[in-house]
């Protein structure tokens, strides 16, 4: 099956579903090319909206075994999310309680027998979370579907041959998070005893990408404390509408979130989301704390829900308004890439980003009108943007072609893309929230 058709509200099982946007047929946005002449399957993108319990969605759902087996994003190329992760990571530790970094931890005493997992990331990407909470004292397990970050062989070799550090090692287990792979974790050898259950278990840029959302949570259920928190974080759908950011919009994107169809989710699953917090990072995005109804639900709760009310963010009328924006900065992006074409001058761009490469399909930009994307992801680089076909490169590229343009398709990271590009005397373009060159 490479993809399903969605009938049915993946919250509220509702079948009234509305269509309010739709963007063509696409590739998916991270399977990268080997070379120009492969082909690119393409998949169509539709957003719909529920009447009933007011979640936007995808109308398909691609077959995730295809979208994440092999996954060429590494979290940690930036240092803007690494900040984040590690601010992450000291905020939630008072609410927990966490003993201070354990004495074995810097003395690499034989840390086997004194392990104490007390921190679970799904979907923990290359551990770039992880790696922060280690550093705060937390014990760390990961769970991630990706093959490629796998660490139970570095794992083996430290139990073997003690030639790996301990902070080396970030244990990642492969698996999709599933009430049964939750089980699994939870008697898994990885530590002698580490058949508890978690104090802190994340969920950062994950809860958009599931489309079981009720075994999902099922797992967070098995696997949590008692007094235990889950902290889920991802971009925030009021952002993404007031900001134009119609680029995050792609297939491993089955969900586009507002609090109210979350908090009823969490309830259909034993979970209360007692606390949220709103962050920059990835164009805006928002951070739910739930637990087994063990905390008082805070102001920021229902702060919340008025806002969107506010925002009339459960009103069809809001999304058709949002549609006739796409397409304006669709054709202005199309435009001024042309134009530049047209006039000679040379167009670099940064970040092969699932955005950016959404962004170039969506606006129909054409394979001649950027000469290469710069990326300092290895997994990226001498691989080609499916769609339109644009080499990535590293960022020798820039010193090498003298770009007058620089286009940053991370916009999300634009402070930390423009640092690195002090010594550029041209332009930088930025496409989202609308066109700009600056
Ligand atoms: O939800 C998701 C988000 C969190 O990450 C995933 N579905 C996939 C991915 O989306 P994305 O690729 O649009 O994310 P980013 O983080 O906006 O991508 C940034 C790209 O730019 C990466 O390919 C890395 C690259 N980059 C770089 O080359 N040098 C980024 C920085 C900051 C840099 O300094």
């Amino acid at each position: 099956m490479e993809y399903k058709i969605l009938t049915n509200c993946r919250i509220c099982k509702s079948p009234n579903l509305h269509k309010y946007l739709s963007l063509g047929e696409v590739p998916l946005a991270n399977s990268l090319l080997n070379s120009p002449e492969q082909e690119s399957k393409k998949y169509p993108i539709e957003v719909m909206l529920c009447l009933d319990c007011s979640l936007s969605q995808l109308s398909i759902v691609v077959d995730q075994k295809v979208m994440f087996s092999d996954y060429p994003y590494h979290s940690s190329v930036s240092q803007t999310f690494k900040d984040h992760c590690r601010e992450m990571a000291r905020t939630i530790k008072p609410m927990l309680n966490i003993p201070d970094r354990p004495y074995w931890m810097d003395n690499n005493i034989d840390w086997e027998s004194k392990w104490f997992p007390t921190v679970l990331d799904i979907a923990c990407n290359d551990g770039c979370l992880l790696r922060e909470f280690l550093e705060e004292g937390y014990g760390v397990l990961g769970v991630d579907p990706a093959e490629n970050f796998n660490s139970t062989d570095m794992l083996k070799k430290k139990l073997e041959d003690g030639t790996v550090e301990y902070t080396d090692v970030i244990p990642i287990h492969t698996m999709y998070w599933t009430k049964k792979n939750a089980e699994e974790v939870l008697t898994s050898m990885t530590r002698p005893n580490f058949g508890e259950r978690r104090s802190l278990i994340t969920a950062q840029n994950v809860l958009a990408h599931v489309d079981d959302l009720e075994d999902f949570l099922g797992g967070v259920h098995v696997a949590l404390e008692g007094n235990g928190i889950f902290v889920a974080e991802f971009p925030y759908l009021p952002n993404l509408i007031e900001n134009n950011q119609f680029d995050t919009i792609y297939h491993e994107h089955l969900s586009y979130f507002l609090l109210k169809p979350l908090i009823r989710l969490f309830k259909d699953n034993g979970l209360q989301i007692f606390k949220v917090e709103q962050y920059p990072i990835h164009g805006g995005s928002i951070r739910i704390y739930a637990s087994k109804y063990a905390y008082d639900v805070q102001e920021s709760v229902r702060q919340m829900l008025d806002f969107e009310e506010a925002k009339e963010l459960y009103s069809i009328e809001t999304y058709t308004r949002f549609g006739d924006r796409v397409l304006r900065v669709m054709n202005d992006l199309k435009m001024c890439l042309e134009n530049i074409y047209e006039s000679g001058k040379k167009v670099m761009a940064y970040g092969a980003s699932a955005k950016g490469i959404s962004l170039m399909n969506y606006s129909g930009i054409k394979r001649e009108w950027i000469h290469a994307v710069v990326d300092d992801t290895q997994d990226k680089q001498g691989k080609f943007t499916p769609g339109t076909l644009i080499p990535i490169i590293n960022s020798n590229g820039f010193k090498d072609e003298a770009a007058h343009f620089i286009i940053l398709l991370a916009w999300n990271f634009r402070q930390e893309l423009m640092a690195k590009c002090w010594w550029h005397s041209g332009y930088f373009i930025i496409p989202i929230p609308e066109v700009s060159v600056i």
